[in-house]
């Protein structure tokens, strides 16, 4: 009667652990029970049996405004991330300027068709918000199912001003889209730059001055307030820093529809890292930067605490090498080196032998942060739980199994990592999407092309009361109609 029965193992979804047995029928989940029967069985014994990952954050075959690629592909990238527990991931399509939006979309379709192993959809990056871009392309993209817009305040090449903001978040709302923001502030890390190169400082380690914590907070802070004004919903990527963090929860708590993402390498690198011998350093650059102890033990309390909605590997891969990281030479200043690390393959294993086998999440926070939040908040309705009627997108995990991090082991493109040497606790063996195996006792069995498109849904914001500003408000400001209303 199904295709596939998952046996013998423990299910864990957000909600609840407990045993039973999976079948799965024509790539979804057919029923949960006993004693079920089919052709094909996994037996599930002493394992974990989770949603499967979903990166949402993540640079795939994507160029930089200064035109650098990164290291991995489609195929290379979606195959890392299933090795680390994944059955979908999100990466980002870049507008740049002078590009349309639709243009853009389809430059990354051409990229991601018949390459990936796990289903995928895109965030869009818009850089060059122009009239055309604000009135057609949005919509005609959120038609699409491409219903998440991040936007830069930092990158001389990316950058959009506070007005351009509120034309993005305010289209963003109208149709049901969630913006997406790297917020730091630019005049403030240009003015540290200038500063720290004229005086000879340019080594790597550097790079974590010219980007101070006030930099992130200000401009979090900023976004926070741009976003209430309008009412619209704002997730913040990659937060740093207790201060940026903070600013999050508070507006969380107040209603405001505000989210946070933090990054693997926030919990688990720090600035020290970066004080390396020669340019060893630049393989820790990332953007905001690493931090230290202190502000990691902060970052995982409202980890706990739920401040953070999502927990991504930001997988921005940059090879040590003419490619990447030394594409301006052995002697290049910091603001030369591209910004970004590898870390799709290992987001799950870390926060799971770091954070459920060492008691600081729950098996339930584990489900959520490494699928289901992901997917209520980016709109994949059919992905991220294991109940009836679901994407069969599941991922076996063995809690017992121990491995040493190598840069051999790896299945990106890179030729480094930068969790080398780390012994991890848990780990996937098998990763399934929509009924297929993808990864099978730790071999990959599924083709590039097995990975299909997803058209996401809108942002469910129900439970959110919003902000309220009494001058967008027409029953406080005279009767001013300044906002469009939301479509349904
Ligand atoms: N922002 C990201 O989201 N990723 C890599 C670098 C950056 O600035
Ligand atoms: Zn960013
Ligand atoms: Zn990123």
């Amino acid at each position: 009667m199904y295709d596939l029965v998952i046996k013998n193992g423990t299910i864990v979804t957000a909600a609840d652990t407990y045993s039973a047995e999976i079948g799965i029928k024509d790539g979804k989940i057919a029923t949960i029970g006993t004693g079920l029967e089919a052709s094909d069985t996994i037996d599930a014994t002493g394992k974990l049996v989770l949603p499967g990952g979903i990166e949402a954050h993540c640079h795939i075959a994507q160029e930089s405004a200064t035109g650098g690629m990164t290291a991995d592909d489609y195929r290379s990238g979606s195959i890392s991330a299933a090795f680390g527990g994944n059955s979908c991931f999100v990466p980002f399509a870049a507008q740049h300027r002078n590009m349309g939006v639709i243009e853009t979309l389809d430059l990354y379709d051409s990229r991601a068709q018949g390459a990936s192993v796990i289903d995928y959809g895109y965030h869009l990056i818009v850089a060059d918000p122009t009239e055309k871009v604000l009135a057609e392309e949005l919509p005609e993209a959120f038609r699409r199912g491409v219903t998440s817009f991040k936007v830069f305040m930092t990158y001389d090449l990316m950058k959009i001003d506070d007005r351009q903001f509120l034309d993005i978040l305010s289209i963003a709302k109208e149709n049901g889209a969630l913006t997406m923001v790297h917020a730091e502030n630019s005049g403030m890390i240009a003015w540290m730059s200038e500063r720290l190169v004229a005086a000879g400082h340019t080594q790597p380690r550097y790079h974590a001055v010219s980007h101070p914590a006030l930099a992130e907070s200000e401009a979090i802070n900023r976004a926070i307030s741009l976003a209430k004004l309008v009412d619209a919903p704002l997730l913040i990527v990659h937060v740093s820093t207790p201060e940026g963090a903070a600013l999050v929860s508070d507006a969380r708590m107040a209603g405001a529809k505000i989210f946070g993402e933090t990054c693997a390498q926030y919990l688990f690198l720090t600035r020290d890292d970066l004080d390396r011998p020669g340019m060893e350093g630049a393989k820790f650059m990332c953007s905001p930067p690493l931090r230290d102890s202190a502000t990691q033990e902060a970052l995982w309390r409202h980890l706990q605490a739920g401040t953070f909605s999502v927990f991504s590997s930001d997988h921005a891969p940059y090879r040590f090498d003419e490619s990447g990281k030394l594409a301006k030479g052995p002697n290049a200043t910091f603001k030369q080196i591209a910004n970004g690390m590898p870390g799709i393959a290992l987001r799950l294993p870390l926060l799971f032998s770091e954070g459920v086998a060492k008691g600081r999440i729950t098996l339930q926070q584990f489900a959520a942060l490494s699928a289901s939040n992901a997917a209520k908040l980016y709109g994949l309705s059919s992905k991220g739980s294991i109940a009836i009627g679901m994407d069969a997108d599941i991922a076996i995990w063995d809690p017992k199994e121990s491995r040493t991090v190598k840069v051999e082991d790896q299945h990106d493109n890179m030729d480094y990592t930068p969790f080398e040497g780390w012994t991890v606790t848990g780990w996937p063996v098998t990763v399934l999407t929509r009924g297929a195996r993808v990864i099978d006792g730790g071999a990959l069995v599924a083709e590039p092309g097995h990975g299909q498109y997803v058209a996401r849904d809108k942002i469910d914001l129900t439970g959110y009361p919003g902000h309220r500003a009494a001058e967008l408000d027409p029953a406080t400001n005279f009767g001013a109609r300044i906002m469009p209303e939301t479509r349904s």
